[in-house]
């Protein structure tokens, strides 16, 4: 029964997930009308409104609504569908919906600090950069809210477990490596919201020492990546194969891969940092090699992934080295938002392993070239995959059948090619020495400038791409839930695999243990720095606001 398991949702309890999926598409759909102003405003088209604080503003916005709370709600929602379809359910009802309650409240919070323009800190809040006090308090309720469902999800998780002795079914297992993750990447976050800056911006102490700050934030920010990844990997291993009509390639390595995240996903935070002051070169050089540990199941996953997809092109009647690829179910809006996902996210993974290598990162920091990376890992990776679960979702947790179908398939075409214009473009022009978080790109017509204007218009333009295609997603969404027509709940499948499972957990499954070593890990990664940082002479800064 481990990873095939067929059962109905009741639709009550799907109030739940439609609550969350609301959110997460509200916000997107804001931060997407302020991501098609900024492509524009940075290739010095004129918007309207279009000045240095409205635009960093909406940067702010945009960043925080999309990385932050679009993925987030998303994947609590997708989080506890995968509980109910896998494990007979949500631990607690009620404590699920206070932490989408804690969580809504600290966004509309931070979200209303935002628009009020008196915290446009941009997505990583660097302090000195200093928001207002709403702003981190907001951030803060979000992050709770997120550990109520973590905590919700564990427990529905040890709740199975006492009855059962076989392995937890996979998607379950991919997700409570998610929720470990998160709690120990939001640990760090905690340390820098809760004992730095919620302080510092009430006033109750006068500086802040922002490389411990940015040290605490990116021991958060990395395994951030990997939350949002990892629902992502879900999706690719226990519902693909099974969309595709074939299987799973391995059960095994694709649990071992959830295991690796869990151990390598945090002590990496300084391949953010390297150009840092403060953090010895030999920390640097640690998080460098843990950093090649965490590229490895990514490949795995490529390798199992493509396997499957091919396993399942062989059993639809695909022949030939390449026959099977043309076999593949293109012309469903699921498949097709992830396989071009993965296309995306080779250039993705690609990018990050540049990223990774102390020396070249020179060459791409803080240039434009990382925003590009990140809108193909993040941006496409992860959102591509969540659109296409989302019209998959939709019709299990409404009972309707998705409307639209030919918007449906457009919508990731044009995404994907939005996407392209975006980034590939965006990675040029950061090769080309083009910053990051640059209101306009002119230069007062440099020479550089010049260079890359027609980079930058096409980055603008696949802007507009993604607008189009984003107008597409929430019209497929909204015609669905409104006036889909009523075919009564679809039952869930999840992929089996091609060996049989064995009848008891096995290595893999032992998810405390595994966390346990991923704790003493993240010890020995930042112990020492952070003590350092703490014991050498600090300098501490007051806080600047540029509007
Ligand atoms: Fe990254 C910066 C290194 C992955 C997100 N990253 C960022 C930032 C974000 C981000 C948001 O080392 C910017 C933060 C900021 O604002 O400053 N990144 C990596 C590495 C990986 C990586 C080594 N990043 C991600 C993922 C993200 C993400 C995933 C979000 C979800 N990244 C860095 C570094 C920086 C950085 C430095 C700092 C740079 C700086 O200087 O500021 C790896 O995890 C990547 C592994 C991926 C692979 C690819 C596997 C491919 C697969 C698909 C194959 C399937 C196919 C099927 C082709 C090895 C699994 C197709 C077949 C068909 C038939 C359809
Ligand atoms: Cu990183």
């Amino acid at each position: 029964m481990s990873s095939l398991v067929d059962k109905s949702q009741d639709s009550s309890g799907n109030r739940l997930e439609i609550a969350h999926f609301a959110v997460a598409i509200s916000a997107f759909g804001l931060g997407a009308v302020m991501a098609v102003m900024q492509a524009l405003s940075r290739a010095d088209i004129d918007v309207v409104f279009r000045s240095p604080k409205v635009y960093y503003l909406s940067m702010t916005a945009h960043g925080v609504l999309m990385a932050l709370v679009f993925t987030t709600f998303f994947i609590m929602g997708f989080g506890l569908f995968v509980a109910r379809t896998t494990v007979g359910g949500v631990a607690s009802e009620r404590w699920a919906w206070a932490g989408f309650w804690v969580a809504l409240g600290g966004t509309l919070i931070t979200t209303l600090a935002i628009l009020s323009g008196t915290s446009t800190v941009l997505y990583t809040f660097y302090p000195p950069l200093m928001a207002h006090p709403a702003f981190y308090i907001g951030a803060a309720l979000l992050v709770i809210g997120s550990w109520i469902w973590g905590g919700v999800m564990i427990a529905s998780w040890r709740r199975w477990k006492r009855s059962n002795s076989s392995p937890l079914p996979l998607a379950m297992h991919g997700m409570v490596a998610a929720v470990i993750i998160w709690f120990l990447a939001t640990s760090g976050l905690a340390m820098e919201v809760l004992g730095q800056l919620i302080p510092w911006s009430l006033g109750w102490v006068d500086t802040i020492d922002p490389v411990l700050a940015r040290t605490f934030f990116w021991w958060f920010g990395h395994p951030l990546t990997y939350f949002w990844l990892l629902p992502a990997y879900v999706l690719w291993y226990a519902v693909l194969p099974e969309i595709v009509g074939g299987r799973l390639f391995s059960d095994r390595l694709a649990r071992a891969v959830f295991v690796m995240f869990i151990l390598f996903s945090t002590p990496v935070g300084f391949h953010h940092q390297f150009t840092d002051p403060g953090i010895s070169s030999i920390w640097k050089l640690v998080h460098t090699v843990t950093t090649y540990a965490i590229l490895f199941p990514s490949m795995v996953t490529a390798f199992t992934v493509i396997a499957s997809l091919e396993v399942g092109g062989r059993l639809r009647g695909g022949t030939g080295v390449f026959g099977w690829i043309k076999k593949l179910p293109w012309r469903d809006p699921f498949f097709l938002s992830v396989a071009l996902a993965m296309l995306s996210f080779t250039v993705g993974g690609f990018g990050g392993a540049i990223n990774a290598a102390y020396a070249m990162n020179a060459m791409v920091h803080n240039t434009f070239w990382i925003p590009a990376h990140f809108h193909v890992t993040v941006g496409t990776a992860v959102t591509l995959t969540f659109m296409g679960a989302s019209y998959w979702l939709l019709p299990r947790v409404t009972g309707r059948e998705l409307a639209l179908p030919r918007v449906a398939f457009a919508q990731p075409l044009l995404w994907f090619v939005g996407m392209m214009m975006f980034s590939i473009s965006g990675h040029i022009t950061g090769l080309m020495g083009q910053p990051r978080r640059v209101y306009s790109s002119d230069y007062f017509g440099s020479e550089a400038a010049e260079a890359w204007r027609w980079l930058t218009l096409m980055s603008a333009s696949g802007g507009v791409v993604l607008f189009v295609s984003s107008l597409c997603f929430i019209a497929v969404l909204g015609t669905t839930f409104f006036c889909g027509s009523k075919v009564g709940m679809v039952p869930t499948r999840f992929a089996r695999s091609l060996e049989p499972l064995p009848e008891t957990a096995g290595g893999f499954d032992r998810l405390g243990l595994w966390t346990a070593i991923a704790v003493i890990l993240i010890v020995l990664a930042y112990a020492y720095p952070i003590w350092q940082l703490l014991t050498l002479e600090r300098f501490g800064s007051p806080g600047f606001s540029p509007f």
